[in-house]
């Protein structure tokens, strides 16, 4: 006689675990932001990472929504984290997972902060629409040589969800992002502005190809690009607070210190990011943070405001 098998389980579907908040606010249809933890983990210093994750958090609500910060622990993805799983990504060592670090991290029961990439992915599954972050990963100088662009792009492409940043960061290739995100059939709207946002500064030098001047109009561009059978997402890109802006020469200084010190320490892959970040916060005396803490709030604020929109 076979020995009988109480219970085998054999779907191997993984769907993240909700917060009881977000369970009940997505239950009843009201308004959620997704926030990455990549940014906590990998982009701002400890111990300032952990109060940025209550502001964020606290700008979402005090906009009308609920907010879902997004990582995986112990295995278990999850969309929506207790402050002790705040606490959790805050503090030293977490892998840095994007979509292919997913099942990876899942199936070896890690823990990790999770990038745009894999935050978009997560989310979407849980039903989650608007994600709020600082800047996207995009085409990096010198991709022709080094093949490196972030999996943040072809996420976007194949994701249906509205990523509200402050375009990509000024260490990017920004021209060859913008062609990437067309070539994806990304929509990219500038938020107030005619100019494509370089995260530290207002203006990367490039246009945007659409411009939006508030969120009703968001939601109307959304639900008219999903109604019409696209699978991608969104990009809505807000410049940072004119009055946080980094200095621009302090900027370009910055920027080329920071390449020349890739290179010379032959700092490759996902190191590339993290390393770049810490450099200007570190170079700038940490003028730097002070803007990417500004431009992530902003966008937590007016994701909530979008989330809220289509909600209605
Ligand atoms: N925006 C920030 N800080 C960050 C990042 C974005 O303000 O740390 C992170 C995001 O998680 C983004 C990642 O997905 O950088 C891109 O990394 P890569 O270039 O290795 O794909
Ligand atoms: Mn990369």
């Amino acid at each position: 006689m076979m020995p009988h098998v109480p219970h085998t389980v054999r779907s191997t579907a993984v769907s993240p675990e909700l917060s009881a908040d977000v369970a009940a606010a997505l239950a009843d249809g009201r308004a959620v932001v997704a926030l990455e933890s990549t940014l906590l983990a990998h982009g701002l210093p400890a111990p300032r990472n952990r109060a940025a994750a209550d502001e964020l958090e606290a700008a979402v609500r005090a906009h009308g929504a609920v907010p879902a910060t997004v990582a995986v622990l112990d295995g278990v993805p999850r969309v929506g984290l207790s402050p002790d799983e705040l606490d959790r990504v805050c503090g030293a060592g977490l892998a840095k997972l994007s979509v292919r670090d997913l099942g990876v991290a899942v199936g070896l029961r890690r823990d990790g902060a999770t990038t745009v990439a894999a935050t978009a992915a997560l989310a979407a599954a849980a039903g989650v629409v608007v994600f709020a972050t600082g800047g996207l990963g995009g085409v990096h100088r010198g991709a022709r040589e080094s093949w490196d662009v972030s999996a943040d792009l072809a996420a976007l492409a194949g994701t249906g969800i509205v990523v509200v940043c402050s375009g990509v960061k000024s260490i990017l290739d920004v021209a060859a992002t913008l062609e990437v995100l067309e070539t994806g059939s990304v929509p990219v709207l500038g938020y107030r502005t005619d100019s494509f946002p370089g995260f530290y500064r207002r203006d990367s030098g490039h246009p945007v190809p659409w411009r939006v001047d508030d969120p009703a109009q968001v939601a109307a561009v959304w639900r008219a690009h999903r109604g019409l059978g696209s699978a991608a997402g969104l990009v809505l890109a807000q410049p940072v607070p004119a009055a946080d802006e980094l200095d621009g020469a302090l900027h370009d200084r910055l920027l080329a210190d920071g390449l020349a010190l890739l290179a010379e320490r032959g700092i490759t892959g996902k190191d590339v990011t993290p390393a770049l970040l810490e450099h200007f916060h570190a170079g700038s005396g940490g003028a730097s943070l002070a803007t990417n803490l500004a431009l992530v709030k902003a966008n937590a604020e007016l994701a909530a405001r979008v989330a809220v929109e289509l909600s209605r």
